[in-house]
């Protein structure tokens, strides 16, 4: 996920910087009256400007919500709040345009004004005005810096590439799984929604960049063992994925008995209704149960290569060649990085 969003400042730093710049700004005229006129209507005038640029750029910088992917939308909701940014993003708009007015409003009146202290005052007063209206929406401002800097954080996971989430008990293999399937090392990063650190391997499906998530703290626990934001990131997720690996250990080694295990798999299920599952019995290399499931050890490698396959048949399912966009062929970035012939292959390349 990427944001760009330049640094916000606080009331005073608009301020500081409006008036800092009007107040080098002069007009030169023979007449004493004249000159003062110019000079107060040219202040108040870059004022107006400064102050409209500065608030404008936060709100086009700003995502608007409305039209975000629902990924974007829940991510931003649970880290910083949809409604609480829209709040902001309105009280600062509303400065903007009240700043705007009020100095406007002080130029047109000065060149009408013959008395030089008269003109002073009038300047002054918007001034005030607009320093109040500025202070008034102090907290907004302190909010949009604290929002930027989460939103600039987040971790790079794009709802538009193909995206395979790995579920299971703690200790079952899921983070060896997802380093050996996907780029070398997966990128460490922490979520919003989880203390935890979580992996995000890349790979390609023939021209497609794919993403493999490790979501520790997430799927790896019954529903009634979620908070609330754990709550809305698997819903979160439910937007995110197309394939979930449920592992199972049936070693038991990870801590967790098969029967529990098989209860967390049909409950995720069961919450993840438009997804498809691949389910994997992991540690083959101590243990093998007599199931009829993939059995794979992440450790050793075996039977990764059929895991793979499976993975590449669903997701080629979900993404017909037809349908992919340019912006979705990472390669074209960067040719170094395209395998030789499209969906021929389940590439592996470092990201
Ligand atoms: N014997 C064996 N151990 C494994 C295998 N996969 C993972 N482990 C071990 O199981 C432990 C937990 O693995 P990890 O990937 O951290 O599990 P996660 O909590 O599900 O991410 C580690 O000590 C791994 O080395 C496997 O296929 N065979
Ligand atoms: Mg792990």
């Amino acid at each position: 996920m990427e944001f760009k969003i330049t640094p916000i400042m606080s009331a005073e730093e608009i301020i500081d910087k409006a008036f800092g710049r009007a107040s080098k700004r002069r007009k030169e005229s023979k007449d004493r009256v004249e000159r003062k006129k110019k000079t107060a209507s040219v202040k108040l005038n870059t004022v107006a400007h400064i102050i409209e640029d500065t608030i404008s750029r936060y709100e086009d910088e700003f995502p608007s919500v409305e039209t975000l992917p629902k990924f974007y939308f829940d991510i931003i909701d649970i880290t910083i709040g949809v409604d609480d940014l829209k709040k902001s993003l309105g009280a600062i708009n509303w400065a903007k345009r009240r700043c705007k007015r009020t100095l406007m409003e002080a130029a047109r009146k000065v060149v009408s004004l013959d008395e030089e202290e008269e003109i002073e005052q009038v300047r002054k007063q918007a001034y005030a005005r607009t320093d109040s209206f500025l202070k008034q929406v102090e907290e907004n401002l302190e909010f949009l810096k604290e929002a930027r800097r989460k939103l600039n954080s987040l971790p790079d996971i794009r709802p538009e590439h193909p995206t395979v989430v790995v579920a299971g008990y703690p200790n079952v293999g899921k983070s060896e799984l997802v380093s050996k399937i996907s780029s070398g090392k997966p990128k460490i990063d922490v979520y919003p929604f989880t203390t935890r650190e979580v992996g995000i391997g890349h790979f390609f499906l023939g021209y497609r960049k794919c993403q493999l998530l490790d979501t520790p703290g997430l799927l790896d626990r019954p529903k009634n063992e979620r908070n609330d934001i754990e709550k809305q990131a698997v819903s979160a997720l439910e937007s995110l994925a197309d394939l979930i690996i449920f592992m199972f250990d049936p070693t038991e080694t990870c801590g967790y008995p098969m029967k529990d295990q098989e209860e967390l798999y049909e409950e995720i299920k069961s919450e993840f209704p438009d997804v498809a599952f691949i389910e994997v019995e992991n540690k083959s290399d101590l243990e093998r149960s007599d199931s009829e499931r993939l059995k794979i050890s992440a450790l050793e490698g075996e039977n990764l290569e059929e895991l793979k396959e499976k993975i590449k048949e669903i997701l080629n399912k979900r993404y017909p060649m037809e349908n992919i966009k340019e912006e979705d062929l990472e390669y074209i970035k960067d040719p170094k990085k395209a395998p030789e012939e499209p969906f021929t292959d389940f590439e592996e390349l470092d990201y």
